[in-house]
């Protein structure tokens, strides 16, 4: 999940994936996942690799009615301890969310629980945070009334947000961009214009990195210089060696064949 600071990264939730999965919505990265037991496998080294780098994982079980319920980035955007539970931009996912709030609730004693409600909508993959600044992604999955949501949460926390238009060909803001580190921010050419971002605090920079590596742009940051990174993308991998990050290579085919990413499959929480 890419709306926590590196030091706020303790604890994580992933889900199970379910035996529906091959029925998972697919239509950017991927056609559809065909090999279930290879994604099960692919997700339980994602599983022990967030462990190896120190991280406290709960694994909710799948929920084989909702072949997407791997995906948790999607149902609750966690800022500082508050939580805001989106309604999901597309009508298949919705069921997916209440095991999860309930999980979060259990967990998180005392947090600031909001509901998104009405026509609002949003997936928590459209955020990304570098630092304390937040972007969203105005996309198919998350519309004007859930960004307004999203600002009225922030401004009680005192952070700002930059509106960002995702184009027709990309599913989310987190598909095309994500934040390695605090300073960095990791996109592809030919997504988004160069002053997507706009003017970024000091010491802070985006790395564009070439169009066909978009899937690699995609990557977990985690506390002592470590990132995970998506096998096959070796100019991201080269570019966050040479900020003296040390990757963790995990390959993600079956993932991808549903559109899904590496921050998808993770709640820090
Ligand atoms: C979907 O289309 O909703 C899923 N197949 C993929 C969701 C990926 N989630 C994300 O980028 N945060």
């Amino acid at each position: 999940m890419a709306t926590v600071r590196l030091d706020q990264k303790t604890r994580a939730l992933v889900r199970a994936i379910p035996d529906s999965y091959h029925s998972a919505l697919a239509k950017f990265f991927g056609t559809g996942p065909k090999d279930i037991d290879l994604a099960k496998q692919q997700h339980e080294s994602y599983r022990l690799a967030l462990e190896a780098a120190g991280i406290d994982v709960v694994m909710l079980d799948a929920d084989h009615k909702h072949p997407d319920c791997l995906f948790v980035e999607d149902q609750a955007v966690i800022i500082d301890g508050h939580v805001l539970l989106p309604v999901p931009g597309h009508p298949s996912r919705v069921n997916e969310q209440p095991p999860i709030a309930d999980f979060l609730v259990s967990k998180m004693g005392g947090a600031q629980i909001c509901r998104m409600s009405g026509d609002a909508r949003m997936d928590g993959g459209d955020i990304l945070r570098l630092g304390d600044l937040f972007f969203v992604g105005r996309s198919t999955r998350t519309n004007d009334l859930g960004i307004e949501e999203l600002r009225d949460l922030l401004a009680h926390l005192g952070h700002e947000l930059r509106v960002i238009d995702i184009p027709e060909h990309a599913l989310h803001l987190t598909s095309i961009a994500s934040t390695p580190t605090d300073e960095v921010i990791l996109a592809p050419e030919g997504y988004l214009s160069k002053d997507a971002f706009g003017e970024l605090p000091e010491g802070c920079r985006v790395i564009w990195m070439p169009e066909e590596e978009i899937y690699g742009c995609n990557t977990i940051g985690l506390p002592g210089a470590k990132v995970l990174v998506a096998d096959g993308y070796p100019h991201v991998a080269k570019t966050l060696e040479s900020l003296g990050l040390e990757i963790i290579l995990l390959d993600f085919s079956e993932i991808r064949a549903a559109d899904g990413s590496l921050t998808c499959c993770s709640l820090f929480y």
